[in-house]
């Protein structure tokens, strides 16, 4: 045991009345909602790189955060495991994610970094064992040392590429080794700053290769995770390339994966790209793509990635209305890719972030859940469609030619009723749930 979290409870199910702080109101493990128990919908996930990596820094003031663990020797990097995995423990969170630059100190070769990440996973390995918290995801990053700065596989040099490949290898094997359910790759670099300076067929050809390369190695090691590209439209390049879902399922297509590759939406990112997240996630379950969700916020004022716990339970409930038709997450989950601000200082801090992100998150689910079992939405919408379900409307899609509905529509005079919407019932619907 550390004492980072000294004195702090196990937090517990305590319903709307509880008084404590420490208490979920809305987040009940084993409540069945849909015919399955609520933790088994939500699989909330923490991401390791926000609460235990991450300085406190922004562009106009360096770190506030002074934690025990800051520091780069493998002492350190055990250290913040620990507390980590304790902070796991408090919340009861049955899964988390990390990148291998969170959990082991880079060192001055390739082969050593990966001998440091690899020391790391046994001592996660063993964590593993007492402890039910499992991996939703690992990912390498590809973005923060100074030799991506112009990208990983979109790298003008190929020496960068390959140094990309051996640390995603790395990475999937530390994911294998750990049971992850899924591998993500978000292209943070894979981008440009300029066209002046960009080849971008090449670029995009580079990337595609990659990422088969990825799915290659998927197979070979028998990696029984889905593969997730995780969509963003800018920062911190001025242009990704992977810019939202209907973007990445154009890429995936152009290079033969749209079957192997799914996708892990964040909210903060659809609204950067200018869609709603409800949007994202209809879109790809719409096509067959849908992976996992990154669950935060964004402040809608500032334009970028602010990556805020989520607390907008309307919002959310949107999101979790589209995860919840599209047949809940397989093997993805709800990760918290958020971070705490920076003058929050206490320990606490990173506890109380979670613990109202999990309520929220929960409060939205049982919604969307009783939107759904009510069947009001879908029986709007299935009746708004429903002409589309006559022989003639049928046939006239599958076999129909302008001519031939030239000729029909003169035949039979047709002369179509505009229909109300009903938006502002729908929307009222909506309130009547939350
Ligand atoms: C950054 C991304 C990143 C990915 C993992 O904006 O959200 O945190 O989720 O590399
Ligand atoms: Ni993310
Ligand atoms: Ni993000």
């Amino acid at each position: 045991m550390t004492d980072f979290f000294n004195g702090i409870p196990q937090v517990r199910y305590e319903g709307p009345q509880s008084q404590s702080d420490f208490a979920f109101r809305h987040y009940n493990p084993d409540e069945v909602v849909l015919g399955k128990r609520m933790e088994d919908h939500l699989r909330f996930a923490v991401a390791y790189w926000h609460s235990f990596a991450w300085p406190g820094g922004d562009p106009f003031g360096g770190q506030t955060f002074e934690r025990p663990w800051f520091g780069d020797t493998m002492q350190h990097a055990r250290r913040k495991a620990d507390v980590a995995f304790e902070m796991f423990e408090i919340l009861g969170a049955p899964f988390f994610c990390f990148h291998d630059a969170d959990v082991r100190p880079e060192a001055a070769s390739f082969a050593e970094s990966t001998r440091n990440l690899e020391e790391i996973v046994e001592y996660f390995a063993a964590k593993m064992e007492r402890q039910k918290t499992r991996l939703l995801w690992g990912t390498a990053n590809l973005f923060s040392h100074r030799r991506y700065m112009s990208g990983a596989a979109t790298n003008p040099d190929p020496e960068v590429f390959a140094y990309a490949a051996a640390t995603v290898k790395t990475c999937m094997d530390a994911t294998m080794k750990l049971g992850g359910a899924n591998y993500v790759l978000w292209g943070g670099r894979e981008g440009y700053e300029t066209l002046l300076n960009t080849d971008l067929g090449r670029e995009a050809e580079q990337m595609g290769r990659f990422l088969q390369m990825v799915v290659e190695y998927k197979h070979k090691i028998g990696f029984k995770g889905a593969i997730l590209i995780e969509p963003k439209p800018q920062e911190p390049s001025k242009h990704q390339y992977d810019y939202d879902v209907a973007t990445v399922y154009g890429f995936l297509r152009r290079f033969g994966l749209e079957a192997e590759v799914k996708v892990n939406i964040e909210q903060g990112h659809a609204i950067l790209a200018g869609h709603s997240f409800e949007h994202e996630i209809a879109l790809a379950a719409s096509l067959g793509i849908f992976g996992s969700i990154d669950m935060n916020r964004n402040d809608y004022q500032s334009g970028w990635d602010t990556d805020q716990f989520p607390n907008n339970v309307p919002e959310t409930a949107m999101a979790y209305y589209e995860v919840l038709r599209a047949g809940g997450f397989g093997s993805g989950g709800t990760n918290f890719d958020a971070k705490i601000r920076r003058q929050s200082l206490d320990p606490a801090d990173l506890i109380l972030a979670h613990v109202g992100a999990m309520d929220v998150c929960a409060r939205a689910l049982k919604a969307a859940a009783a939107m759904l079992e009510g069947d009001a939405l879908e029986a709007a919408r299935r009746a708004r469609y429903a002409g589309w379900d006559a022989p003639a409307a049928k046939a006239m899609l599958k076999s129909g030619t302008l001519e031939s509905i030239h000729a029909r529509v003169l035949a039979e005079g047709l002369n179509p009723v505009p229909r109300s919407g009903r938006q502002e019932r729908l929307e009222n619907l909506w309130n009547r749930v939350l």
